[in-house]
């Protein structure tokens, strides 16, 4: 590959690697207290050492560099800096190790994309109503500033929100990840519209007080999953593949990439213009003409997290009322033939990559595109040889390639998740994910390079597939 500015890396996030969950001052987050009652996480397991990264800068920072990646994309645990949510309350300890791993990541030239939130809100925030408040738009501002002046020196390539459509459906529709909201009906989009106010507060406190003097660039990060439509020669088909793609996707990066809004598709489904169909109330709210002009063009990059890809058709039965399956009479589901990973349910469709690289391009005017998180998750421990990984990186990033080198697809970057073993949220410490082994059962958390990480440094070094 000719352009050396493309950027490999690995990804993480606080909760899921950290540990240290009440240590040197840390306030208590929704996601310790969820894993704390038992019965909510597979095998009773917690993230309360996780795999001990609070207390591993020096060795983490050694296997990155082992690793040979040019970024390592990781969060920031908001309560370990502001234990009550609030800038009243500094934890000058959470800082020293944040700037310890910034610091020695910088040593080692590899560059730091930072998250600001992955899922881990302080619970005194929830206490006050969460993403359902809009006070939050004021105090994730305020923590985000906290972080651009306190680490924006070394820091360049900022993330708001990991996966907001998981935060908003999970967290408050379907209710399954804290805080636990089963409310499909509306509270998925009025929490989708507080996110996006929040994003785009960020974005313009970044550039009104920092970009001049940092210069780096700042996004959000969706999940998609590629849909092909089940039938191609169907037009409903294509059309329900569309419309997922919209209610899963366009919900976000619609406002921020195109104009501002919500998606047509979203608001003749679920917006005002549902009286017509006469089905219930308007369950999308409005942007006034002043908030859709602040929330437009508010990211430099495009950034998402894929894994894999699923089939559409068109229904003409309503799944549910109040749907949380994107409103649609859309029905998904894998397709039986494609290879399963070790994940039930999860395929690995490395050519679904290549499509949907290609659909954001056309869709969004051919953004720069990071990918931030791709891999896949083996439900064993002892994953020795590798081989269901290896085959998934390979595939995978060669069809992320060809959508480089031979559809023009302005792809800058390619990140695997994960870095380590870690905690994967519901369920624990299995599956795993890891290029390096981690092992849970010793105090110590060693870590144990895969046969995949030694791979991955081979496709790193010679920046693409070696031949
Ligand atoms: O750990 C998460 C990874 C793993 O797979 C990461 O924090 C998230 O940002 C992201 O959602 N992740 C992810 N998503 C794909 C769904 C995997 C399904 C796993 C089901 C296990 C039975």
């Amino acid at each position: 590959m000719n352009n050396n500015n493309f950027t490999w890396g690995v990804s993480s996030s606080a909760y899921q690697v950290e540990g240290g969950w009440d240590a040197d001052g840390k306030g208590p987050s929704i996601w310790d207290n969820f894993s704390h009652v038992p019965g909510n996480i597979k095998n009773g397991d917690t993230g309360d050492i996780a795999c001990d990264s609070y207390n591993k800068v020096e060795e983490d920072v050694y296997l990155l560099r082992a690793l040979g990646v040019k970024n390592y994309r990781f969060s920031l645990s908001w309560s370990r800096i502001f234990p009550s949510g609030r800038n009243n309350s500094i934890n000058s300890h959470g800082i020293d190790y944040y700037n310890r791993l910034i610091d020695g990541l910088v040593a080692n030239n590899i560059t730091p994309i930072v998250t600001l939130y992955h899922w881990d809100l302080p619970q005194a925030l929830q206490d006050i109503g969460g993403w359902e408040s809009s006070t939050l738009i004021d105090l994730f501002d305020s923590f985000a500033d906290f972080c651009f002046q306190t680490f924006g020196d070394r820091v360049k390539f900022w993330i708001t929100f990991n996966e907001p459509q998981v935060i908003a459906w999970a967290g408050y529709g379907a209710g399954t990840l804290p805080p636990n909201v089963n409310d499909p009906g509306s509270a998925p989009y009025r929490v989708a519209h507080i996110l996006l106010k929040a994003h785009a507060r960020v974005y313009h406190t970044y550039d009104d007080k920092y970009r001049a003097s940092q210069g780096g660039v700042i996004a959000l990060c969706p999940n998609i999953d590629w849909v092909e439509p089940k039938t191609p020669s169907d037009p409903r088909d294509i059309e329900a593949a569309d419309r997922y793609l919209q209610f899963l996707v366009g919900w976000f990066t619609h406002p921020i990439f195109k104009n501002g809004d919500y998606p047509e598709v979203m608001k003749w489904k679920v917006g005002n213009r549902s009286e017509l169909q006469n089905l219930p109330s308007s369950r999308l709210p409005v942007f006034t003409a002043e908030e859709r002009d602040y929330i437009r063009g508010t990211a430099d990059v495009f950034c998402f997290n894929s894994y894999t890809s699923k089939i559409v058709t068109h229904s003409t039965t309503r799944l549910r009322p109040f749907s949380y399956e994107y409103d649609q009479e859309v029905l998904t589901k894998v397709d039986s033939s494609w290879p399963s990973s070790a994940i039930t349910g999860h395929r690995a469709v490395a050519w679904g990559l290549r499509r949907l690289l290609n659909w954001i391009k056309e869709e969004y005017g051919n953004p720069p595109i990071y990918i931030i998180e791709n891999g896949v998750g083996i439900k064993t421990k002892s994953d020795v040889d590798d081989n269901t990984r290896i085959f998934y990186y390979k595939t995978y990033i060669d069809e992320a390639l060809k959508a480089y080198k031979l559809d023009g697809v302005n792809l800058r970057g390619y990140n695997a998740w994960s870095f380590m073993d870690s905690f994967e949220w519901l369920n624990g410490y299995d599956p795993r994910f890891g290029l390096h082994q981690v092992d849970f059962d010793n105090p110590n958390r060693p870590r144990t390079p895969k046969r995949s990480a030694v791979y991955y440094a081979e496709i790193i070094r010679n920046n693409g597939i070696p031949l």
